[in-house]
């Protein structure tokens, strides 16, 4: 069988550089690379199958060019990968053209968003055959046997006589060391690594990729799409089936790799074996991760530093307690004032904070808390973003409930929460609030911080125009934007299909199933903390 993988991406999160090829001829953009679908294809190929993958990110590679290869391969399965609400409207573009093109070929879509939607998506999106909800890999190669009567396909959802078909839940794999790597050689693109994540300012100019070493995170944040994506699981691939990674990547010529893991920190043995098996392999590779604050592998900072992560990233989102605990984040002040501290004294080079602000129940002091908690945290990079809501969190429950979203009509949607909830300051007070804090976070860190200021500057400057730089710096003085992004946009202008309200009530995420979820991370993370001591 002959799969095509599209990678669907959302502009805003990816750029060009200026100089736009590797020394080895392959295209540079600044992004994450698309590790869903290529994790997709090492299986399929592994498999016997052929594939071939697109990424929205190529500019040698746009639409009207998939479609022309599309026709050209006549391949078997068509899958569309996307992760998020935002990138959903590019999907559904995408899959029209292609089918208008193409009216035989099989489309499939795949990912966090058609996952959590994937009833509500098939209604509106007739023209996709398929939408394959949770981990692809088993799946896909279930699929790509049984095209014609996928009726056994756990996990996936499709139509049959006209009627929406919602296969079983597939049982959560927890083995994940069976999968080969990713087949991050047949894109013809090479990935800069680019901080904070979706804005220019490039953090190494090694060869990038990303890696997934574990999936899930079992804590119950009321803005988090990620238990209910995994049950409320946390898995993870041994120790040392990473590190062997580690070593292909090595041989491959990666010199920077970053984890999508949700919550990397969680098993602090599993840490240990891998920082020991990527020394004692003579690794070189610099990388980062992300974890929470209250992590019982904090002993492990340092061994971590010696084994070249580079890059620590907390979910901090508040300097106020009553929020963290509004936001249901189960972590204090302390917690995290202890862990960037313990980041830093261990040697890690660059410690982040992800911030949120325009919280519901959040005040103006709060806020005004949390701009002087950043400044005053040892952290190297900061990035305050404004809360939204995303449909299978918790917070869209209860705003389904307190009638402020209505999942039959937005369920495709995402808003700044201070835009629909009155307990949450106005959007204009929040970004007034925002621009006020940077300035005071910036001349506090120049007064306080000004090594760590001094060394970020420079690490802009190798890689960053100065007019790119003046701007960053400068936005919070000057700067005044209002509006939603063209992205915000597009994502809500999303015609309404005649049988949406219908079908959106098939699919409504109940309370009993974001109950149950909830009380399966309870039970998880439990069995985890035993299991850690
Ligand atoms: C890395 C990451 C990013 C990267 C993007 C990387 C990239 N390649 O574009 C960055 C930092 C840029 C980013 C940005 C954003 N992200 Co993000 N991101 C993630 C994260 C942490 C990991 C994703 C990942 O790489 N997973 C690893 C791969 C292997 O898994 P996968 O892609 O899901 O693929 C597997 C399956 O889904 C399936 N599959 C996927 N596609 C297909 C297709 C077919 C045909 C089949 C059969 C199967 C299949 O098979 C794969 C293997 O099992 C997820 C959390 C998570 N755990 O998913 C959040 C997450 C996806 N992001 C989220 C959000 C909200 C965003 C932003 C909107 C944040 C913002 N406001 O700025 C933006 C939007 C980006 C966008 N373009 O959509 C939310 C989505 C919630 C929602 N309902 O929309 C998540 C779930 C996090 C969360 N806390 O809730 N993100
Ligand atoms: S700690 Fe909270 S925000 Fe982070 S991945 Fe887990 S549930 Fe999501």
């Amino acid at each position: 069988m002959l799969v095509c993988l599209i990678h669907v991406r959302d502009p805003q999160f990816y750029a060009l550089p200026v100089q736009t090829h590797a020394k080895n001829g392959r295209i540079r953009v600044m992004g994450f690379p698309p590790i869903g679908i290529m994790t997709l294809s090492a299986v399929l190929k592994r498999a016997g199958h052929g594939c071939v993958m697109f990424d929205q990110a190529n500019p040698e590679s746009p639409n009207d060019v998939i479609i022309e290869e599309i026709n050209r391969y006549q391949p078997d399965l068509v899958g569309l990968s996307f992760l998020s609400t935002t990138s959903y409207p590019y999907a559904k573009i995408l899959a029209r053209q292609i089918r208008a093109a193409n009216t035989a070929v099989k489309l499939a879509f795949g990912g966090v968003f058609a996952s959590l939607n994937a009833q509500l998506v098939k209604h509106q999106c007739p023209e996709v055959d398929f939408v394959c909800r949770g981990d692809g890999e088993q799946l896909i190669l279930d699929l790509v046997e049984r095209l014609d009567d996928p009726a056994d396909v756990a996990g996936l959802t499709w139509a049959k006589d006209g009627q929406v078909v919602h296969n079983p839940n597939r049982p959560m794999e927890r083995h994940l060391d069976q999968w080969p790597f990713p087949d991050r050689e047949s894109l013809p693109l090479d990935f800069i690594e680019s901080m904070p994540l979706d804005v220019p300012v490039v953090l190494s100019m090694e060869r990038f990729t990303t890696m997934q070493t574990s999936r899930g995170c079992p804590w119950p944040c009321v803005f988090c799409d990620i238990p209910i994506f995994n049950e409320g699981k946390w898995r993870s691939r041994s120790a040392q089936h990473v590190v062997e990674e580690f070593k292909h990547l090595q041989a491959l010529g990666y010199g920077a790799v970053y984890f999508v893991d949700d919550h990397f920190l969680l098993q602090p043995k599993r840490i240990e074996a891998i920082c020991n098996g990527i020394r004692e392999a003579g690794v070189t590779i610099q990388w980062g991760c992300e974890g929470r604050v209250d992590s019982v592998a904090q002993h492990l900072f340092p061994a971590m530093a010696q084994a070249h992560c580079r890059t620590l990233m907390f979910g901090i989102e508040s300097g106020s307690q009553s929020v963290l605990n509004r936001l249901n984040k189960e972590q204090t002040l302390a917690e995290v004032e202890t862990a960037v501290t313990n980041a830093k004294q261990a040697g890690i080079d660059i410690v982040h904070g992800f911030f949120v602000i325009g919280s519901p129940d959040e005040t103006v002091e709060d806020i005004r808390a949390t701009f002087d908690f950043a400044a005053k945290l040892p952290l190297d990079t900061f990035g305050f973003n404004r809360l939204c809501v995303y449909r299978g969190t918790p917070l869209w429950q209860e705003y389904v409930k307190r009638g402020l979203v209505h999942d039959a009509t937005d369920w495709y949607k995402y808003f700044k929460c201070s835009e629909i909830d009155p307990t949450c300051l106005p959007g204009e007070v929040v970004h007034a609030e925002r621009q006020a804090g940077l300035r005071r976070l910036f001349l506090y860190k120049i007064r306080h911080y000004p090594l760590q200021v001094v060394r970020l500057l420079r690490r802009f400057l190798r890689y960053m125009p100065v007019r790119d730089i003046a701007y960053l710096l400068l936005k919070p003085f000057f700067g005044n934007k209002h509006g939603a992004t063209q992205a915000e946009v597009l994502s809500r202008a999303v015609e309404h299909g005649a049988m949406k309200d219908a079908a959106a009530t098939l699919t409504q995420l109940t309370d009993e199933v974001l109950e149950s979820v909830m009380r399966e991370s309870k039970a998880e993370r439990l069995r985890m903390q035993q299991e850690a001591r």
